[in-house]
């Protein structure tokens, strides 16, 4: 066993310093070297890892992310299951178009989950995000429905969950992953907001072929901490808009009140939501106001 190198997934990065790496099948506990210290792995990472005997290792390397998502940190993302809600508490849409803009511009994708259609049907949000190309599934944790579903989600790549705290993460992951029980409702409420129990992501192996976790929810949303920074890709971000793009009458059109701008058209035509344009437009003034702050920044993205 000793000096025998193995690649693995991280997934879990305890606060004691422990990492768990899932190397085969088996999970190794883990310490990294001194030189990952100021960029330490994070549940879904790639390393590599020197197993010291059957279950400890040491982590030697983390291989090249594909994204990696902070507060909490996750990395190599391939999907984000944004769980939504008509019920209490409602869920906010400007949210829900931030969660998905900031996904797609690390290159993952993003489903709705709406939960609570026991209550609430959710046929608003449906409507809407339907309309804008992301695919939605309606489940109602409480009484199992569509749960089945969105299992087909879960069968690649590294999937997370996400959204307001009480909209039924938790327990939709339970009723996903038998044999795990997270902590729900007033449980996980009343330990208080400083040391959430999900503060800590560990990913779970789904059983369908991928890897899920819960998050705590990214309450705040701050474009730019979060490295949407180039102006360029943001367009890209919804996906109503990315068939439309060559249209506009000028290539450096920024789709926000330009002439003959095929977005504004399609605004005015009913075809594009008017609040996601509007939240367009609001991430668009931000990312350009930071490179007007910013312009050293940005010439020396452009030299590399
Ligand atoms: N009516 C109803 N309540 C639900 C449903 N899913 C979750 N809840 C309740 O919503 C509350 C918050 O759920 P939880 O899973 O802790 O949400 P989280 O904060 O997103 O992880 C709990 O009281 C749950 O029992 C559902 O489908 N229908
Ligand atoms: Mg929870
Ligand atoms: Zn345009």
């Amino acid at each position: 066993m000793a000096d025998k190198i193995l690649c693995g997934r991280v997934i879990s990065n305890r606060s004691s310093g422990d990492i768990h790496v899932l190397c085969n099948e088996s999970i190794f506990r883990c310490r990294a070297l001194g030189k990952l210290r100021r960029d330490p792995p994070v549940p879904g990472d790639l390393v590599s890892v020197r197993c010291e005997t059957e279950d400890v290792g040491t982590v030697l390397e983390i291989l090249p992310r594909k994204n990696r998502l902070t507060r909490p940190a996750v990395a190599n993302v391939d999907r984000l299951i944004l769980v939504v809600s008509e019920a209490e508490p409602a869920t906010d849409r400007r949210y829900i178009d931030h969660m998905s803009a900031m996904a797609a511009y690390m290159g993952a994708e993003t489903v709705l989950c709406i939960n609570k259609c026991d209550v609430a049907d959710g046929e608003c949000l449906r409507a809407v995000y339907e309309k804008a190309g992301f695919r939605t599934v309606s489940v109602s944790a409480l009484r199992g429905e569509g749960i089945e579903l969105l299992t087909s989600f879960l069968t690649d790549g590294v999937t997370v969950f996400a959204g307001n705290s009480g909209v039924g993460k938790s327990s939709i992951l339970n009723r996903l992953l038998p044999g795990v029980e997270l902590a729900t409702g007033e449980l996980s409420r009343g330990i208080g907001r400083g040391k959430n129990t999900t503060r800590h992501v560990t990913l779970h192996t789904s059983g369908y072929g991928g890897f899920v976790c819960d998050t705590p929810g990214f309450s705040t949303f701050d474009p730019i901490e979060m490295g949407m920074t180039d102006i360029d890709r943001l367009p890209l971000c919804f996906p109503e808009f990315v068939d439309r793009l060559s249209g506009c009458r000028y290539t450096d059109c920024g789709h926000t009140t330009e002439e003959d701008c095929a977005i504004v058209d399609a605004v005015r035509a009913g075809e594009i939501d008017a609040d996601r344009h509007a939240c367009y437009v609001e991430l668009f003034h931000t990312l350009k106001d930071y490179q007007r702050r910013n312009p050293e920044l940005f010439r020396k993205n452009q030299r590399i």
